[in-house]
């Protein structure tokens, strides 16, 4: 069981969690969604295709994006989860920013998903503050403006992370976090070449020893274009296999925009699973 805000999900099936990009510069649908009315609309949309959760940004974190103060993406996202408490999911927000984590846990938010795994103190402490919410506990190597000018060479990129993540969680334990609010993520396309995400992927059952859920995003992501030679809006079908492959090795959350597509593959994986017992 996964105790995320005002909910409590079960994690042996596998959640989807559909992404709302409130910014006017994210990789694959920046812009689209950047009025809340659009984003709220959005939101409600994605649960009615079967999203078991949302996950609201404000900021892209996509490889050389600018940041953004923090009054803008209080504004970009506080209307957006307000909006959105009827919608009968938990709603995360997508940010690193400890101000904007309490502005969106005052609004009604039950998931704070940080890309730079609560490394900040203030980070910590705010989620530390709170008694329920869920944190998704990112690796990420460096900052997104600069982390894929060299991602480092890793000598072991699946032990380095799983280390760097059960650190980081041990951190928010011992700070008073409850292990059924931690959920982990290797942070594909974060500061990592597309050979150490794909291994990643692969291997990500030894991040699921740990013993937390885990959260596979790849959705579009250019892992996916290096392979297919396809772009951003031609991704759907690789990144449906990824996602597929993410729950075969251990995946339990996957973070995807096709969230009609994704809840179909997966309908059909399960169908093949449960066959598989007689
Ligand atoms: N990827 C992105 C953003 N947030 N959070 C988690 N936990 N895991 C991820 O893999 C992840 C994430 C990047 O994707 P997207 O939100 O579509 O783009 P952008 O950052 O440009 O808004």
């Amino acid at each position: 069981m996964l105790l995320c805000g005002r909910f409590t999900l079960p994690v042996h099936a596998p959640l989807v969690m559909g992404i709302i990009n409130a910014t006017p510069d994210s990789f694959s649908d920046g812009g689209r969604f950047f009025a809340p009315q659009a984003a709220i609309a959005h939101g409600r949309a994605l649960v009615a295709q079967g999203a078991h959760i949302l996950d609201i940004g404000g900021e892209s974190t996509r490889p050389g994006a600018d940041t953004v103060p923090d009054d803008e993406e209080i504004a970009r996202v506080v209307p957006v989860i307000r909006g959105l408490q009827d919608a009968g999911v938990p709603l995360s927000v997508d940010t690193r920013k400890p101000v904007v984590m309490r502005a969106a846990l005052a609004a009604g938010a039950d998931m704070l998903n940080d890309v730079n795994g609560f490394r900040d103190p203030q980070a910590q402490a705010a989620a530390a503050a709170h008694p329920h919410c869920a944190l998704v506990v990112m690796h990420m190597h460096g900052e997104p403006g600069t982390m894929q000018v060299a991602p480092p060479d890793y000598a072991d990129v699946v032990a380095e992370v799983r280390d760097w993540l059960a650190q980081r969680c041990n951190a928010l334990r011992a700070a008073g976090v409850a292990p059924e609010r931690l959920v982990l993520d290797p942070g594909l396309g974060f500061g990592k070449t597309v050979a150490q995400n794909y291994r990643l992927l692969a291997r990500l059952d030894a991040l699921a020893a740990l013993g937390y859920p885990v959260l596979a995003g790849l959705s579009r992501k250019s892992m996916i274009g290096a392979v297919t030679g396809r772009s951003v809006d031609e991704r759907l079908a690789g990144s449906l296999a990824g996602a597929l492959a993410a729950v075969v090795h251990g995946a339990t959350l996957l973070r995807v925009h096709d969230v009609a597509a994704t809840v179909d593959a997966l309908a059909v994986w399960r169908e093949v699973s449960a066959s598989q017992e007689g």
